[in-house]
């Protein structure tokens, strides 16, 4: 890469639990290094995603979704949205269009702090595919210019693609000359065995119902390289918070557990590119979401 011509934006995600924010992510960079579900609060850190295309390295935060924080965990959550955003070039605000209408009490308190920042800030409006008629969008876009004064308004689809070669444009038209930061291959600053951690969690998230799956964390104790074969070891602690959540996590004759971490080892399997043992535990740490010895074992830390 010439240095001279070299260029680099980075780029904070926000905005409310839900709204797609880990899809653009992962549609943006090409591959899934970030975590979906259909469940709020999905996202628990910030991941960065790396993209390069030609002379432009983005770099992406994506964020946990703004919500009111409930326990020690939240408020490293929201915490992590704050920091995120005063860390770059500017922030992707990204809104859900299916929930039809104007920002949210909660999109209304982030857009507030973005502003007080003075935060230059483009909206992607995803979810687009969802809406019955084209026309349906335009009053929506309306109410959030209202809200604050974009940059410019991309409306996306991360589902199925749609216009996300514009955000990009877009994006890219904040990028500051200098030299990339990372090579030029880098998908992602998070280690394997996070990736892996965080795969086994979107399965238990997926397939677990009510109160259970936002209460879990997942520690992998163990990966490693077979010497004689092509398999990694993988293992893995399921922390829930009550003992009565540990039976629903194991099921009838463990039959949860061994769902959860079949999907799991699939996924992995799909990420590595090679077959997986992975052998999964569950305990119980009561109340961990509220203890800072645990939350700092699980890997949440403050930067
Ligand atoms: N129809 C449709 N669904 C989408 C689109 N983008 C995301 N979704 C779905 O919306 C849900 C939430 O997606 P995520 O990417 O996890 O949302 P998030 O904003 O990262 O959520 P948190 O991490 O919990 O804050 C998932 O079920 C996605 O499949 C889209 O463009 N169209
Ligand atoms: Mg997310």
């Amino acid at each position: 890469m010439n240095q001279k011509n070299s260029k680099t934006v980075f780029c904070t995600l926000t905005g409310r639990p839900n709204v797609g924010k880990s899809s653009i992510l992962n549609a943006l960079v090409g591959e899934k290094i970030a975590i979906v579900t259909d469940k709020p609060q999905t996202t628990r850190t910030r991941i960065q995603g790396i993209l390069t295309r030609d002379a432009v390295q983005f770099v992406f935060l994506d964020t946990p979704g703004f919500h009111l924080a409930k326990n020690k965990l939240s408020d490293f959550m929201v915490e992590t949205v704050r920091q995120s955003v005063v860390d770059t070039d500017l922030t992707v605000f990204v809104a859900d269009a299916s929930r039809g209408g104007s920002p949210d009490a909660g999109e209304l308190a982030l857009l507030g702090e973005l502003k007080a920042k003075g935060r230059r800030c483009i909206l992607a409006m995803n979810k687009v595919d969802l809406l019955e008629k084209k026309e349906d969008l335009l009053p929506i876009l309306d109410a959030y210019s209202k809200a604050y004064d974009f940059e410019s308004i991309v409306p996306v689809s991360a589902k199925e693609g749609t216009q996300l070669s514009v955000l990009l444009d877009e994006i890219a038209s904040f990028a500051q000359e200098g030299p990339h930061y990372f090579p030029d291959d880098t998908l992602t600053d998070q280690p394997e065995r996070v990736i892996m951690g965080e795969l086994l969690r979107e399965q238990a998230l997926r397939l677990l119902e009510r109160e259970v799956p936002h209460g879990i964390g997942i520690l992998v104790e163990r990966m490693s390289d077979r010497e004689d074969s092509d398999i990694v070891d993988i293992d893995a602690v399921i922390y829930c918070e009550k003992e009565s959540h540990k039976g629903i996590v194991i099921g009838k004759g463990g039959s949860m557990l061994k769902k959860i971490s079949s999907a799991a080892r699939e996924e992995m399997e799909k990420f590595l590119g090679c077959r997986v043992n992975l052998q999964c535990w569950v305990k119980v740490k009561e109340g961990w979401r509220n203890r800072d010895s645990i939350i700092r074992m699980l890997g949440f830390v403050k930067e």
